[in-house]
């Protein structure tokens, strides 16, 4: 894939994970994306399971140029709780994994990622998050300087009406809420693409049967992630299509009229009890501006749009 010159350097922090697998998918096939490097979390399943699917799925769409690297196994604080329930054993269950060609890189995620970030002219590379915000947090409190070099942070986690891993809490801000609330609060352009807007990008029958009929390995590979992403979230989150949450943020920094957000405070409640893990969102009064707020909430989708972009990209790889 040939990126657009002014494509947007990335560097995807996740824990794949069926949903991360097809943000991988979205970055490597949209020219207006340059996916530098994958880093990698504890978050989903084990880190190393999940790294192991990184790579996986990289070798699936071809794109063994992309370094990967693994980065924290736990949050800050708490025990790791992986969500067997949605992603299966291996964190990627339900499809045949390629075995990985490239040899997974040296040294760690949170290294790699202030390395990257400082090395290159401020305002070049985009922090796409869509595992726990361990490693982001760990990378700014160890070089606090990347805080004004990243251009911004477009990450998948929590919400401001609905959680899932109780009432109000997300997976990825309640398995490390302490991370969160650091990467939430450091003054970086940040947009939480949350439940609220991933709950629309619906991988329908017929969305399904549109990447079918693309026909390719690589489209039989997302479809059958797609079978078991279904099912396990008819069985435990009573959804009866699966909600694609993790490629929601490529597709904003590959077309940002994708879905409409809303700048406000945020913060993270990082006191055990029943909103342990919540997303804050102050939505009083009118909308701040960017220069009064760094935060913003993604909040309708354009399903069409979305799902346009996913399957030109599926397409594109070949
Ligand atoms: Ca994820």
């Amino acid at each position: 894939m040939t990126n657009t010159a002014d494509a947007t350097k990335i560097i995807l922090d996740c824990d794949p994970g069926h949903d991360d697998a097809m943000a991988i998918l979205l970055a490597i096939g949209n020219p207006k994306i340059d996916l530098i490097g994958v880093t990698t979390v504890g978050g989903n399943q084990s880190l190393d399971k999940v790294t192991y699917n990184a790579r996986a799925t990289l070798e699936a769409a071809g794109a063994t140029d992309v370094p990967v690297r693994a980065g924290c196994d736990r949050p800050i604080l708490r025990p790791l709780k992986v969500a067997a329930a949605v992603h299966g054993e291996s964190g990627l269950d339900g499809v045949e994994l390629p075995e990985p060609s490239r040899p997974l890189d040296e040294g760690h995620a949170v290294n790699w990622i202030i390395d990257t970030i400082m090395s290159n002219e401020p305002g070049t590379i985009t922090l796409v998050p869509t595992g726990p915000l361990t490693n982001i947090a760990m990378a700014v409190r160890l070089e606090p300087r990347i805080v004004d070099r990243v251009k911004e942070v477009v990450l998948m986690g929590g919400g401001y009406h609905v959680g899932n891993c109780s009432a109000v809490a997300e997976f990825n801000v309640a398995t490390d809420p302490e991370a969160a609330r650091i990467v939430f609060n450091e003054k970086w352009p940040l947009t939480m693409v949350g439940l609220d807007l991933t709950h629309q990008a619906l991988c329908t029958p017929e969305v399904q049967g549109r990447i079918d009929a693309i026909g390719t390995d690589l489209a039989h590979f997302a479809s059958g992630l797609m079978d078991f992403f279904r099912k396990a979230y008819r069985n435990n989150q009573d959804f009866i299509d699966p909600p694609v949450h993790d490629p929601c943020t490529v597709a904003y920094l590959i077309d940002p009229d994708v879905m409409t957000t809303r700048r406000c405070p945020l913060d993270v409640e990082t006191h055990d009890g029943p909103a342990l893990g919540m997303t804050v969102a102050d939505l009083r009064g009118p909308e701040p501006s960017a220069e009064e707020c760094h935060t913003q909430v993604a909040v309708k989708l354009d399903f069409d749009r979305f799902w346009n972009l996913i399957i030109d990209a599926i397409k594109a790889i070949g």
